[in-house]
């Protein structure tokens, strides 16, 4: 029998608890204009069913969390751990892969609301002859458009024997970008998106240079310890994950072959791209406090939010998804693909709402897919999604990288 909770409330444990886009100045960047409409309340039937769903297309475990207001809305199914069968807790701590980007683009946009740091300089301007092109910005960087090649791409071409050879090595910033940039650059400065890790690799190496510190301390300092972010760890080049968490299951690319357990990696082939560590609760305090203009100044906000079209539902600002739902409202946060683990982590436009929906598998698109549609039922509420966008898989747009089989 697989496990399951849902519930709402404030600390019961695990049994707790219109769109209108306008053309900017450039053709390639929209306005976001959103209507301050207030949303239906969560469906948390809908929630449970897509973690049930989830479960069934083979992630061990699911949870979910939803946070507005006062209230919390906590969602699981199945297991933690497949070998001592101990069931999944939405308090669970957990690898959120890309979802890392969006930490480390806030650290960068705190730098230029210091006037330590200009989006539209060269990045060479910073790290001299770091890159082969005096006109790749900042700014290029942090919206995946600087056409930097994605290194990882080669590295994971095989799931399995692709995260084995680097599960326990650790890179120097500087070697994933020599990987980058043996391979021909994806497009023109400024001229295309094109989702690339070696761009958040190249935003860590420019948060240590400006900082002069580690980015471990920049998360830390700016951002862990102000929010009180208890569940939020960068260990690199440690391996565990600290604490009550679940395992990761990296789903092999063989149909029928068992689940490897991904959980302990040194990550270093995304450091801060995609090493951190969090939890549902802390990833929804973070979005949260960005969208309610805790973290930013208005100016920096409304830069990261700048978005660039992605696909038919997604767009991409700085370090930040939009993702436009089927009952006309957007959400803002950002997804995450790790060895073991998929992460949604989103909020409302102004942060009175947010979700978090984790699975511990990866490299299974139908789990991918179908925990999308936890947004839409935390946000459009009941009958949300049913087929129209919420469950169906996304279909990536060209220049947007897939991670799924
Ligand atoms: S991929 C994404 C997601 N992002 C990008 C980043 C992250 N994650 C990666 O680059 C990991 C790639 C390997 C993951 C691995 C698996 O599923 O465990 N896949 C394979 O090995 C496939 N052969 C754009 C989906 C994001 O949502 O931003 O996280």
């Amino acid at each position: 029998m697989v496990p399951a909770s849902v519930g709402r409330g404030a600390v019961l444990g695990a049994a707790v608890l219109s769109l209108l886009t306008v053309p900017a100045r450039a053709a390639t960047f929209e306005a976001d204009a959103h209507a301050a409409a207030a949303l239906p309340a969560p469906d948390v039937t809908g929630l449970d069913s897509v973690l049930h769903s989830v479960v069934d297309q083979g992630a061990p475990g699911a949870l979910a969390r939803v946070d507005d207001g006062d209230d919390s809305y906590l969602v699981t199914r199945g297991f933690a751990d497949r070998s001592t069968r101990q069931a999944i807790s939405a308090a669970d701590r957990f690898r959120i892969g890309s979802v890392t980007k969006s930490f480390s683009a806030v650290v960068l946009l705190q730098l230029a609301d210091e006037h330590k740091l200009d989006l539209d300089a060269p990045v060479n301007r910073y790290l001299p002859e770091l890159l082969p092109d005096d006109r790749i910005t900042v700014r290029h960087v942090l919206s995946h458009r600087s056409g930097l090649y994605d290194y990882s791409n080669d590295m994971f071409a095989s799931s399995v024997s692709g995260f084995e050879a680097v599960r326990n090595k650790v890179f120097g910033y500087r070697d994933l970008i020599a990987l980058s940039l043996s391979r021909p650059r994806t497009n023109a400065p400024g001229a295309a998106y094109s989702y690339s890790n070696t761009n958040y690799v190249v935003a860590g190496l420019l948060i240590e240079k400006l900082t002069g510190k580690p980015v471990r301390d920049a998360y830390e300092k700016r951002l862990i310890t102000p929010l009180g972010l208890r569940d939020t760890f960068y260990v690199h080049p440690d391996t565990r994950i600290p604490g009550r968490h679940a395992h990761g299951y990296l789903t092999p690319d063989a149909a029928g072959a068992e689940l490897v357990d991904a959980t302990d990696q040194t990550a270093s082939w995304a450091q801060s791209a995609g090493a951190l560590i969090s939890s549902a609760r802390d990833l929804n305090t973070f979005y949260s406090a960005l969208l309610r203009g805790r973290l930013l100044s208005a100016a920096r906000l409304a830069e990261m939010e700048r978005f660039t079209r992605v696909d038919g539902t997604t767009s991409y600002g700085l370090g930040l998804r939009r993702r436009d739902l089927s009952c006309g409202v957007s959400v803002y946060g950002h997804t995450g693909a790790v060895q073991g683990f998929y992460t949604y982590a989103f909020a409302s436009k102004d942060g009175s709402r947010s979700l978090t929906a984790a699975a511990n598998t990866s490299n299974n698109s139908k789990v991918l897919g179908t925990l999308a549609g936890a947004l839409e039922s935390a946000f459009c509420g009941e009958g949300a999604g049913k087929g129209t966008t919420g469950r169906a898989a996304r279909v990536p747009a060209a220049g947007e990288r897939d991670s799924r089989q």
